[in-house]
């Protein structure tokens, strides 16, 4: 499983309109979409997803953000995936991504960074699973 990572694509970069240029950064850089699909989190989704923050300043606001309009969430295949997301995606401050990350690009704000990526292979696994059920992911 380590050639596949969650990617989300926020409500900001969604109300920005973003969509469509983030994917293109995506299949510019290699990555194969084996899933994707719109989606509106619940306040217990969103909870649930980031519950490994829970104890920070910026939990709730993070879940009022993650909950405030639609997300469009894919599972990307590449060879180190989510060490290639994270590379692709830049540093979650916008001001420290380097030059034409996504986050560079398109993102606002620390919190308002336009994409979510995995952090490792392990929790890849949990995410995908979290969104996907095994029928929604292309098999290859
Ligand atoms: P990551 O998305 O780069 O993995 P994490 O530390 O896992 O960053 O934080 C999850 C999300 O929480 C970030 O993407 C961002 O939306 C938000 N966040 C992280 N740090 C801050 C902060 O200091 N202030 C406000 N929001 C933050
Ligand atoms: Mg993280």
């Amino acid at each position: 499983m380590s050639n596949r990572t969650l990617a989300i694509i926020k409500p900001d970069a969604i109300q920005n309109r973003l969509t469509g240029k983030i994917i293109d950064h995506i299949l510019d850089n290699g990555f194969d979409i084996i899933a994707m699909k719109k989606i509106h989190l619940s306040v217990a989704e969103a909870k649930e997803f980031y519950a490994i923050h829970k104890e920070k300043p910026f939990y709730s606001d993070l879940v009022s953000f993650m909950t405030s309009g639609p997300c469009v969430v894919l599972t990307l295949q590449k060879e180190e995936a989510v060490e290639a997301w994270r590379n692709t995606i830049g540093a979650t401050d916008p001001a420290e991504a380097s030059p034409g990350t996504i986050r560079n690009l398109y993102a606002d704000t620390v919190q308002n960074n336009a994409v979510h990526g995995s952090d490792s292979d392990e929790n890849a696994i949990k995410e995908i699973a979290f969104f996907f059920s095994i029928n929604e992911i292309l098999m290859n």
